[in-house]
């Protein structure tokens, strides 16, 4: 396709971007430079010391994930994004009802945001400059995302181990795309956290000290990432009714109160995902869990970890509550 774009300058090309990335649909854009983030290194220490449990992928091409620029050498600049999923609706709070969180309430995030973003590569190939090159990423390329979205300017990294930021909250996905390009960066965003601990003392099963989390213990790791495995006894009577995933930390977090309804349709809560009756779900079949779940985020935990994690919190709610 003939290039049509004029020259830029530095600060020109970024703003026209950013532009672009806000016109693709995400509701925030940063710019950080391809270098090893700040407090990269504390996930050597965090992998020593087994806090990922068993996600073992995690410790596979670690000085990537300690090093975006070793991912994609001839990167200069990484455009992170932020994408909101936050929908005007509450979890159900009874004994006979399972929690999903909130994340997942609607469809697949991956394949939403990585289709944007492959949409801005093209228009930033069109309209900007057709030699820029890119690599894009959602979630599961080895990429410590979360700092790069503080390096970034998105939001600052909260006591709860998630990004927060001061307009949005902290209910977002991010997404990023490494660029062959200098741009012009933003700051780092300062913390806002000040002497709250509300998603400490909220946790369910105490998996936080500020800033640092025991995946081993929470509840999201519990209900997704522990495969073919019983939930482990000491932990199975404190799902506090969630199913797949916990939204705990961040509901209790001030700064969730400035959360603003995505204009986002395909995160709506798919039916029945808020009211997810347990009485139902108990009897759901493997095609049943297929038809209901296969474009929807939880369909990551299969089958029968699903189940698992119907049944360990039935069994609960009846002797418990
Ligand atoms: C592994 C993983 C998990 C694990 C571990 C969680 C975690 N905190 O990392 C589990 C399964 C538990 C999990 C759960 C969830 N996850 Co997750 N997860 C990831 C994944 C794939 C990797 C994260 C990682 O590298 N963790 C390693 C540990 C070491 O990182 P960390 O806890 O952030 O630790 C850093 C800080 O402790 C910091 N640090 C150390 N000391 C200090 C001191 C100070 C002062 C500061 C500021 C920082 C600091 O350095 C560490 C190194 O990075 C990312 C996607 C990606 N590729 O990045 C998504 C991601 C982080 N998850 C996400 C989401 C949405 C969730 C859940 C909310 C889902 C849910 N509702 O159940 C929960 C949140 C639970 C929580 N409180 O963190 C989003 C977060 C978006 C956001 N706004 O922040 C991501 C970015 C996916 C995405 N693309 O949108 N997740
Ligand atoms: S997601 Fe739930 S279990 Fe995990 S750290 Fe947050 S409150 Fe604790
Ligand atoms: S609840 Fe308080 S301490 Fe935790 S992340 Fe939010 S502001 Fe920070």
């Amino acid at each position: 396709m003939p290039f049509k774009g004029k020259l830029m300058n530095i600060s020109e090309t970024t703003h026209r971007i950013k532009q672009m990335a806000l016109s693709a649909g995400f509701h925030k854009v940063g710019v950080a430079p391809v270098q090893r983030p700040a407090h990269s290194d504390y996930l050597r220490e965090w992998l020593m010391q087994g806090r990922h449990g068993e996600m073992h992928w995690m410790e596979r091409y670690l000085e990537k994930r300690l090093d975006v620029q070793k991912l994609f050498p001839e990167g200069r600049s990484v455009i992170v994004v932020a994408h909101n999923y936050f929908t005007n609706h509450r979890h159900v709070q009874q004994a006979a009802c399972g929690k999903i969180s909130r994340y997942a309430w609607g469809r697949d995030y991956h394949k939403i945001i990585k289709k944007k973003l492959k949409h801005l590569l093209n228009e930033i190939r069109t309209k900007v400059d057709p030699a820029i090159e890119g690599r894009l990423f959602v979630d599961s390329a080895p990429v410590q995302e979360k700092l790069l979205a503080r390096s970034a300017g998105i939001g600052w990294q909260g006591k709860n181990t998630n990004i927060i930021s001061r307009d949005m909250g902290s209910w977002f996905f991010l997404g990023e795309l490494i660029v062959n390009r200098e741009l012009r960066y933003d700051e780092p965003h300062l913390d806002y956290c000040g002497s709250c601990t509300a998603c400490i003392e909220a946790c369910p099963t105490q998996a936080l000290e500020p800033y640092r989390i025991d995946a081993r213990k929470c509840i999201s790791y519990l209900t997704i990432e522990l495969w073919n495995k019983p939930i482990p006894q000491e932990l199975a009577g404190r799902l506090d009714n969630w199913i797949f995933g916990c939204d705990v930390c961040q509901d209790v977090c001030p700064w969730n109160r400035f959360a603003k309804e995505s204009d986002e349709a395909a995160y709506q809560p798919g039916e029945g995902n808020v009211t997810a009756e347990l009485s139902t779900l108990l009897h759901l079949s493997a095609e049943a869990f297929k038809q209901r779940f296969k474009k929807s985020p939880v369909y990551r935990a299969k089958y029968e970890n699903f189940m698992r994690n119907v049944r360990t919190v039935a069994e609960h709610a009846t002797t418990e509550k």
